[in-house]
């Protein structure tokens, strides 16, 4: 096992920069690539070496293929991408039906990505304090005309108290661990490092697909070794394809919705039910505590608690966390075929696995993210969301599969017509609806039915996250 080159992998992929509560998205389309070229190669691109302090500043940097493809990335390399980022995030229909962006998620409404946007060739990602991030936006911005670059969308975020995002749970919670560098925890979260970082054996042990390119087209010798022992140069070690989605989340539907769904026997409102009900819907409570481990009621002391399996929880059926819950299906631990509750198991769950990089957007509709002020101040008509990241080495495998086989299948793990009842799509390509959540109880289950869709696409695109000296080789292109 080899251990990450953390000075060469760039640090939004290995650390989370807690410390640093602001954070600027921007998107970027590539007018002059000689003069963007320029710009790069004098850009301070942090790495994962040490963690920020509160007062440093970080930025990252991520192309899209039509955005490699402008700089002069030799084909050579371009054309040993992996496919579903070749095609991007809207490239195909199958690939739109497979992520639900459909109707009013559709590619032709979002904001940047789509096909009625101007293209998106770079995403530069700057962190900082949140008094400092306005300012450091600004800094760069000034720069972008004489960088060749034109600024598509300059994404914003909010740092909600509590790690909270925008429904009213802490996130950032559970992620996996990288093999060879955090993996003081769990082995049953360690995962080989070549699921999230290409160049590093992945959880086959093997070498995952990457941008490898021959040695002649590297006279300065700025690129590592291929480790495959073809004496090629390899542009893919330490970096790892990154997904950006800008999804919206209606969260006065949610809190009405649970509101409604969860009265007394005399109709009326009950606020313990409601936030219980909600509590099941995303595997967690509002704290973080997850419900294996609390079933009743919140307890804050176990929020940040990730040590937990579900069938070795004791909770094979879901009377504790509901089989269909949100983090129960986008990570199902032990749960998975062939053989649930086995070692077996999950192994076969590592395979996909994501890092979360998020961050929340928008204005709180109530600044204590209480759902009964929630329901109080109701729809004020403006966006907020999160802008969901995550990184993985193989997207369909990782990323897509988490979207498709689990957070939109109404048929997940046993039940029939429940897709993901936080963000899942509602059927919305007219496979079966999806929109019922199933409470496993005894000694009898209890269905809601009738969940419209809570969580919409704004906006999206599939990345690539080049290690630091593959940063440099771009820069130095002639
Ligand atoms: Fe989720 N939420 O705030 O309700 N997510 N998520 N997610 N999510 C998690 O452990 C949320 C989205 C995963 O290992 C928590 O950090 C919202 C997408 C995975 O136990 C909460 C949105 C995908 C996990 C949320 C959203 C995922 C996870 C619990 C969209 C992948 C870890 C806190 C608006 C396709 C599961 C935590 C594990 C956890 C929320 C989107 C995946 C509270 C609001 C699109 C893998």
């Amino acid at each position: 096992m080899s251990v990450p080159e953390l000075e060469d992998i760039q640090g939004i992929i290995v650390r989370g920069y807690g410390s640093l509560k602001g954070a600027y998205f921007v998107m970027l389309h590539i007018q002059d690539a000689a003069a963007t070229r320029r710009w790069l190669g004098e850009l301070a691109v942090r790495s994962g070496a040490s963690r920020p302090t509160e007062s440093d500043t970080c930025v990252n940097i991520a192309f899209t293929y039509p955005g490699l493809e402008k700089l002069g990335l030799d084909r050579e390399a371009l054309v040993t991408f992996s496919g579903e980022f070749r095609e991007g995030m809207t490239g195909t229909e199958h690939r739109q039906r497979i992520l639900g962006d459909l109707e009013e998620s559709a590619p032709e409404r979002w904001r940047w990505g789509g096909p009625r946007t101007a293209g998106v060739d770079l995403l530069l990602m700057l962190y900082a304090a949140e008094d400092r991030i306005e300012a450091l936006y600004r800094w760069h911005a000034d720069r972008f005309p004489g960088a060749g670059l034109e600024v598509i969308e300059p994404l914003s975020t909010i740092y909600l108290p509590g790690r909270k995002e925008h429904f009213g749970f802490r996130d950032g919670i559970a992620q996996p661990l990288i093999e060879g560098w955090d993996d003081r925890g769990p082995p049953g979260n360690t995962v080989a490092a070549g699921e999230f970082i290409l160049g590093y054996a992945n959880a086959y042990g093997q070498y995952t697909q990457r941008p490898l390119l021959s040695s002649a087209r590297d006279r300065r010798g700025l690129l590592p070794e291929a480790s495959n022992g073809s004496g090629q140069r390899d542009f893919g070690r330490n970096g790892s394809y990154l997904v950006f989605r800008q999804l919206q989340q209606d969260v006065v539907a949610f809190w009405s919705t649970l509101d409604d769904k969860a009265r007394a026997p005399d109709g009326g409102q009950d606020p313990a039910a409601r936030l219980t009900l909600a509590a099941k819907m995303v595997g967690r409570w509002p704290s973080g505590a997850p419900l294996v481990k609390t079933p009743r009621q919140d307890d804050p002391t176990m929020a940040d608690y990730d040590h937990f399996l579900y069938y070795g929880a004791d909770d094979p059926h879901g009377f504790k966390c509901p089989v269909g819950s949100h983090i129960r299906r986008t990570n199902p631990r032990d749960a998975l075929d062939p053989n649930p509750g086995s070692q077996e198991s999950i192994e076969v769950g590592k395979r996909h696995r994501i890092i979360r990089r998020g961050r929340a957007y928008g204005p709180p509709v109530a600044p204590s993210m209480d759902p009964a002020d929630i329901l109080k101040a109701g729809d004020d008509s403006r966006e907020r969301g999160l802008h969901f990241i995550c990184f993985n080495t193989h997207i369909g495998r990782q990323f897509e599969l988490i979207q498709h086989t689990w957070v939109n299948n109404p048929k997940f793990d046993g039940l029939y017509n429940d897709d993901d009842p936080l963000i899942g799509d509602r059927g919305a390509d007219g496979k079966d609806e999806g929109g019922t959540f199933t409470v496993q109880a005894t000694p009898v289950r209890k269905r809601v039915r009738g969940l419209p869709r809570f969580v919409h696409v704004r906006g999206g695109a599939y990345f690539f996250m080049p290690g630091i000296r593959a940063v440099r080789f771009l820069a130095a292109v002639p």
